[in-house]
């Protein structure tokens, strides 16, 4: 019999169950049946959440600006703030698919995701000035949305596009599924 593959936050080699304030631990992992069926309150609240770039630049074009929006989520992942389930970094936003740890809020979460790239994108670019438009767009997963096809529908985003034919072709994103 052949094991089903582990799915994994994508910023995680290991999980460590519950999170305690200030431990920096993630949240419990839901098992991926769980997750097909939609069932992954245990691992604290889900949200997609996307968030464009000012004036809708491409910024993130340039595979080395958008692997910096990429390093930003996996240090939150790393920090425990965060379990990321999937992305995608589109040339001019994010799609960002995520489990919010109970000591983190996602006011906090996206402040920091937003501050730590800008950041890091305008020392990239030689620039200054805003490099995410203000606020974004959260939707909060519920219990009976498939985390699966959300997660599909996110990193389908550079083909629906027409940036790429073949998700393969495409480096700025993951799941924890693929
Ligand atoms: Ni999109």
């Amino acid at each position: 019999m052949i094991k089903p593959l582990q799915s994994r936050p994508v910023g995680r080699s290991h999980n460590t169950g519950r999170p305690s304030c200030g431990s920096g631990l993630p949240a419990a992992m839901p098992r991926s049946g769980d997750l097909r069926k939609g069932r992954f309150s245990e691992a604290g609240r889900a949200y997609h959440i996307t968030a464009v770039t000012n004036e809708r630049q491409p910024l993130f074009a340039d595979l080395l600006t958008g692997r910096t929006v990429v390093r930003t989520l996996m240090y939150l992942d790393k920090q425990g703030h965060t379990n990321t389930w999937a992305f995608v970094v589109m040339p001019d936003h994010l799609h960002w698919l995520f489990s919010l740890n109970d000591c983190a809020t996602l006011a906090k979460v996206m402040h920091a995701a937003k501050g730590y790239s800008g950041l890091s994108v305008n020392k990239l670019l030689g620039r200054t000035g805003a490099v995410w438009q203000g606020g974004y767009h959260d939707h909060a997963v519920r219990g009976e949305e498939d985390l699966l096809e959300l997660a599909r529908y996110v990193v389908a985003n550079p083909v629906r596009a027409g940036l790429v034919a073949r998700l393969a072709d495409y480096s700025l994103w993951d799941a924890s599924w693929l």
